[in-house]
């Protein structure tokens, strides 16, 4: 591992990363400044309680940052393509990341017995990493939970040396933008979940995302169990003949490597092998896909050793969490599920997919450069009407016109619920799956849900005054 004391850090980011590396790089001794493309980034006043104000900078990444720097800094919002990053490169000064200094730390410092799970995919990561948090946590274990769920895992990692308690695992979520700047990173188990298209707007190419998602994998002679995807050709084909893996899907496992759906007599079970675990029906969050989920949460706590019994408990009490196929109301009939979490295709595909019944779709905003073709196939099956809004709003559509399904463009999110409700029939579910991220509209995903949520509302009142 690198010795930082006394190493000039150049740290690009001035987000939650960017702070935290700020923190732990001045902390391990190196001298820190900071820079951000943005001209007003977030965070200001946090620097300047850390760092002189001199070794702050906003605004483009003039060439002169790099003088006299050793390594960069990376945060995941700033892309290995910035002029000023690859100019570091061809000045063969490293270029690291949090999670990358995370590896590190723990190599350096952390008792030799710990253990590490690692979580990515395009799909499901903030979902399974909860859910193995749950689980460990139910086994009795001391287990951290942090990445690019939101607790950044250097601040994770001050918080713990801080209190002097070192957790017997940790449950990391990463991104592809983390594991581009990660090499030292030993986990015991990783997963990618699934690929599907995401980030275009940032990789020239999806084998570029895929290359990025495969870091996870430390290089085959590592005893780290790959936990893959038989559903997903793509992530099946990372199947390491020579290293341990385990691997989950939607079908009936036929070895005791293999997690899946087998029927028992009395109706489908989530089974390893020819061993029955649990009732599917008991799972208390819907659709297939979260089946998925808790199959390969099962298995990255089984290639650890966990015994069964406190990881099923966890399961049947795992409740799904905010804004992923969350209902948030129903009235007249009609049931409103709020999906925000939807950037992408693979999401509403798996969200339409999770419905018998007929579905208002509300979809659009910034599709990062996403071919939506994947969406004709379950919107002909299960919308009735699509409602579209945001920046791709034109593209889905054309996308979709084949599929007989009627198109409807609104300019807000409120006209979209009313539109919505307006078209749904009694039994039928309005679902906001937007297939696309929401910054061309809204802060973030959660600010476009209050917006959904605050729309559903204003319906119902008028609903219940009117009845
Ligand atoms: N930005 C600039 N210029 C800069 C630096 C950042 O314009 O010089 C922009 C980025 O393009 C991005 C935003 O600022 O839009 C935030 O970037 P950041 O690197 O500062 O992000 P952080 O605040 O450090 O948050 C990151 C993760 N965000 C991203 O990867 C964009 C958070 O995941 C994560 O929770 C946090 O670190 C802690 O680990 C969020 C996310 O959206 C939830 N992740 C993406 C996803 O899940 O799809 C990858
Ligand atoms: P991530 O952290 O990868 O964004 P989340 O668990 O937050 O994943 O879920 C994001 C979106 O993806 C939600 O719309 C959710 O319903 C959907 N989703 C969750 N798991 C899967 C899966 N295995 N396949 C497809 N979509 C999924």
């Amino acid at each position: 591992a690198m010795n930082y004391a006394g190493k000039n850090v150049l740290v690009l980011g001035m987000g939650k990363t960017g702070l935290s590396m700020v923190k732990w790089l001045s902390r391990i001794g190196a001298r820190v400044s900071v820079a951000d493309t943005r001209t007003a980034p977030p965070n200001i006043e946090l620097f300047q309680q850390l760092i002189a104000h001199e070794a702050i900078v906003c605004g483009a990444l003039k060439p002169e940052l790099l003088a006299g720097i050793d390594v960069v800094a990376l945060s995941p919002g700033v892309a290995m393509a910035e002029p000023l990053v690859q100019m570091a490169l061809q000045q063969a000064i490293p270029v690291t990341g949090d999670i990358e200094l995370f590896a590190e730390a723990l190599e350096q410092y952390a008792p030799q017995d710990t253990k590490i799970l690692a979580i990515t995919g395009s799909n499901g990561k903030t979902t399974v990493t909860t859910m193995v948090g749950a689980m460990v946590k139910q086994a009795g274990w001391d287990v951290e939970v942090a990445g690019n769920i939101g607790l950044a895992a250097l601040d994770a990692l001050m918080l713990r040396i801080n209190t002097g308690k070192w957790p017997r695992l940790w449950v990391l979520e990463l991104s592809s933008f983390q594991l581009e700047t990660t090499r030292s990173l030993r986990s015991d188990a990783a997963t990618i979940l699934n690929i599907s298209e995401d980030h275009l707007d940032r990789y020239h190419t999806i084998e570029d995302y895929v290359a990025a998602k495969m870091r996870i994998f430390p290089d085959s002679s590592d005893r780290c169990v790959r936990v893959l995807n038989r559903d997903d050709a793509r992530v099946y084909a990372m199947c390491d003949e020579n290293g341990k893996y385990l691997t989950f899907g939607l079908s009936a496992p036929a070895f005791d490597d293999e997690f899946g759906i087998s029927p028992n007599g009395t109706g489908l079970c989530l089974a390893q092998g020819n061993t029955y675990l649990m009732k599917l029906s008991e799972l208390a969050v819907a659709g297939l896909h979260n089946a998925a989920n808790a199959l390969a949460a099962l298995a990255l706590c089984r290639a650890i050793d966990l015994p069964f019994e406190p990881l099923l408990q966890a399961l049947h009490a795992f409740k799904g969490l905010p804004h992923r196929m969350q209902k948030v109301a129903k009235f007249n009939g009609v049931i409103f599920y709020d999906d925000s979490k939807s950037t992408n295709v693979g999401s509403a595909v798996a969200a339409l997919n999770s419905f018998r019944r007929n579905v208002i779709l509300i979809a659009g905003g910034d599709g990062k450069g996403q071919d939506f073709s994947p969406l004709i196939q379950p919107v002909s099956e299960h919308a009735r009407s699509i409602v579209l809004l945001g920046r791709d709003a034109d593209k889905i559509a054309q996308t979709i016109q084949g599929c007989d399904v009627p198109i409807h463009h609104v300019a807000n999110m409120d006209e979209a619920v009313q539109l919505s409700f307006l078209l749904a029939k009694q039994g039928d579910i309005v679902l906001l799956s937007p297939a696309c991220a929401s910054l061309d509209m809204f802060d973030n995903y959660i600010h476009r849900a209050k917006a959904f949520v605050a729309g559903v509302q204003r319906i119902e009142q008028q609903f219940v005054y009117s009845t």
